[in-house]
């Protein structure tokens, strides 16, 4: 409040819609009565600039993808594999349509739950985080969508054997409608471990969205309400 501002239209996109139009910018309402009733609520996405795990060994590095990409993150492409599996994005719905929406924590999330042309879901591939440490309670949480497919899952593997520890599905997908899981890692307290979201499926489903992977909790306390994630392994 009080303080002398411009506006900046930009555009630095050459393709995909990479083009704008805008009109009546009113910067001044006397009350909030006044503001249009049907305005849509403006999204700040401008990044925070701190990253989530910057500075603490049982939180992994950019779990929630706020940096608006892929620090702290290695995107393997499968073999064969003409494409990525996903990418971070800040569309809020899937399929374009308005009904869709993800419900990601925050401003983005990783999707491969893109088109329905499906040519995302014939791309193969594994997401893989950086290390960190199990601690806290032992449990962490993470939102998954999309990957019906058998061979779509979240694991935990040891950070330098790269043995599986766990291996998560997402059984109970809604489309791509992101579900808030629990998963128990107390069985590997302490040790040192990485996150991989692995995507070999082609078809059926064969594409995956995740957002939100909290690898930190003191206590059992600090968790949110979610569904306890089965351990296939
Ligand atoms: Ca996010
Ligand atoms: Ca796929």
């Amino acid at each position: 409040m009080g303080r002398k501002l411009k506006i900046r239209v930009v555009d630095n996109a050459s393709s995909d819609w990479g083009l704008i139009t805008c009109d009546s910018f009113v910067t001044c309402y006397h009350s909030i009565e006044g503001v249009p009733q049907n305005a849509k609520f403006a999204k700040d996405v401008l990044p925070s600039g701190k990253v989530l795990g910057e500075n603490d060994p049982y939180q992994v590095l950019n779990g929630d993808f706020e940096t608006g990409d892929l620090t702290g993150w290695l995107l393997l492409r499968g073999t064969y594999s003409l494409g990525d599996i996903g990418y971070v994005s800040m569309q809020e719905v899937y399929w374009k349509d308005l009904t869709k929406q993800y419900g990601m924590g925050g401003t983005y999330l990783f999707t491969g739950i893109e088109d329905v042309s499906g040519s995302f879901e014939s791309y193969i591939g594994v997401l893989e985080s950086s290390s960190f440490t199990v601690g806290g309670c032992g449990f962490i949480t993470f939102k998954l969508g999309g990957g019906k497919n058998p061979d779509c899952y979240v694991e935990i593997i040891d950070a330098s054997t790269e043995e599986t520890l766990a291996r998560y599905h997402n059984d109970e997908m809604n489309e791509g409608k992101l579900i808030q899981y629990k998963a128990d890692l107390t069985a590997f307290m302490g040790r040192n471990v990485k996150i991989r979201v692995v995507d070999y499926a082609q078809e059926e489903w064969g594409c995956l969205a995740v957002d939100d992977f909290i690898t930190h909790y003191e206590t059992v306390e600090e968790l949110p309400l979610a569904i306890l994630i089965k351990n296939y392994l």
